[in-house]
C-alpha cells in the first residue's frame, strides 16, 4: 500500500468511528463507560506485600477467569519486600494511583478501613471487599455487594479459596505471588495470626511451584530488613495504624526485621523524629515496635512517660531503660492492639 493509501484508510476509519459514535456526547459517554468499567483493585495505603500482591491476583482472576476487565493499582510506593516480590515473580510495579475519581469501579482488598483508603472512597463504586482485618465501619456502597472477610492470616489465602478450581489455570507468577503474600503476612508461619488454612495453602503452592519455602521467606525478609535508604520519618510511617488508647490518639508503628540492630542503632534519631511525625499525622504520639522475626520478640521504644505507662499497663512489664523487650510479641493485630490500655 502506498503512503497515500494508508492516509485514506486512516481518514476513513476515523470518519467511520466518529459517525458511529454519532455525536460528541455519545462519544464521551462511551469513553466514560469504558473507563469506569475497568475495575481498579487495590489494597491499603503504604502497601506491603499482601496489599501489592493480592490486587494483582484478583485482577488476574477478574480479567482472565471472569472476563471482567480489571487492573491492580497501588496506593503508594510498595515497601522493599513487596518490590523484591514483584521482581522475583516477574511483575511490573502496578501504577500508583494518586486520586480516585467519583464513580470509579473498585474492589478493595486487605483492608476495610476508610483511613487506609483514598479520600472520596465512598464516592467510588465499590464492587467488592476481600479482607482479613476487623470490621471498622465507615465504607458505604451504592448497592449490595460481595464482601468476604475471614479470620485468616492473609488476603491471598482467602482468594485461593474463592478462585477454587480456577487456580489450576493460574500462571506461575500468580501462584508465586500468593505464596509470597502468605509468607509475608504470617512472617514465615511464626506469627500467631497463622491458621492451618494459611499453612496448607502455602505448602500446596510451594509443592506445585517446586520451591523451598524457607529459602523464599529468607530472601523476602532480607529485602524487608534493608531499610537503610529510608529516613526516620519514613520508618515511623512505613507500617503504622492509628489507634486510640484512653484519650490519646497513637500511631502504632511496627517494623518487621531480621536485623533489629540496624534500626535500634538509629534509636536517638527515631525518637527525635517522633514529635514531628505525630503532629503532622494528627496523633498525640507514636509507639514504635521493632519486631525481630527470627527471635520472635518485639522491642518497644520508650521515648517518654506516656509510652512507659502504656507499656507497663498493657504488657505487665516493669520498665527501667528507654526500650523494653516483649518476648513472643509478633502481631500488632493479635498481640498489641487488643491489649493496649492507659
Ligand atoms: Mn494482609
Amino acid at each position: 500500500m502506498t503512503l497515500a493509501g494508508v492516509g485514506w484508510w486512516r481518514d476513513n476509519l476515523l470518519t467511520y468511528s466518529y459517525k458511529r459514535a454519532n455525536n460528541r456526547n455519545r462519544a464521551t459517554l462511551l469513553f466514560n463507560l469504558r473507563d469506569s468499567t475497568m475495575i481498579k483493585v487495590f489494597g491499603h495505603l503504604s502497601p506491603d506485600t499482601d496489599s501489592t500482591g493480592s490486587p494483582l491476583i484478583w485482577a488476574w482472576y477478574l480479567s482472565q477467569v471472569r472476563q471482567t476487565p480489571a487492573e491492580a493499582v497501588l496506593l503508594g510506593k510498595p515497601n522493599t519486600e513487596a518490590t523484591f516480590v514483584l521482581d522475583h515473580w516477574g511483575f511490573e510495579q502496578p501504577q500508583i494511583m494518586t486520586s480516585l475519581a467519583a464513580g470509579t469501579s473498585v474492589v478493595i482488598v486487605d483492608t476495610n478501613n476508610p483511613a487506609e483508603l483514598p479520600d472520596g472512597i465512598n464516592d467510588a463504586d465499590i464492587r467488592a471487599i476481600i479482607d482479613h482485618h476487623k470490621l471498622v465501619g465507615g465504607l458505604e456502597t451504592k448497592g449490595p455487594i460481595d464482601i468476604t472477610m475471614r479470620p485468616l492470616a492473609c488476603t491471598a489465602t482467602i482468594m485461593h479459596d474463592l478462585i477454587g478450581k480456577h487456580m489450576a489455570d493460574a500462571p506461575r507468577g500468580i501462584k508465586g505471588m500468593m505464596l509470597s503474600c502468605i509468607l509475608s503476612d504470617t512472617l514465615g508461619f511464626r506469627s500467631p495470626t497463622t491458621t492451618p488454612t494459611d499453612r496448607d495453602v502455602a505448602h500446596a503452592l510451594a509443592d506445585d511451584l517446586g520451591i523451598e519455602i524457607g529459602t523464599l521467606a529468607a530472601q523476602m525478609f532480607a529485602a524487608k530488613s534493608d531499610v537503610s535508604a529510608f529516613s526516620e520519618a519514613e520508618l515511623l510511617r512505613m507500617d503504622a495504624k492509628k489507634f486510640t488508647v484512653g484519650d490519646k490518639i497513637l500511631r502504632i508503628s511496627v517494623l518487621e526485621t531480621t536485623a533489629p540492630d540496624q534500626i535500634l542503632s538509629r534509636k536517638e534519631a527515631l525518637v527525635d523524629a517522633i514529635p514531628g511525625v505525630a503532629a503532622a499525622d494528627g496523633a498525640d504520639d507514636v509507639m514504635l515496635f521493632i519486631i525481630d522475626i527470627l527471635n520472635e520478640e518485639a522491642t518497644l521504644i520508650l521515648q517518654n512517660e506516656l509510652i512507659k505507662t502504656i507499656a507497663e499497663k498493657s504488657f505487665g512489664v516493669a520498665v527501667i531503660g528507654d526500650t523494653v523487650v516483649l518476648p513472643g510479641v509478633m502481631s500488632r493485630k493479635k498481640q498489641i492492639i487488643p491489649v493496649l490500655t492507659l
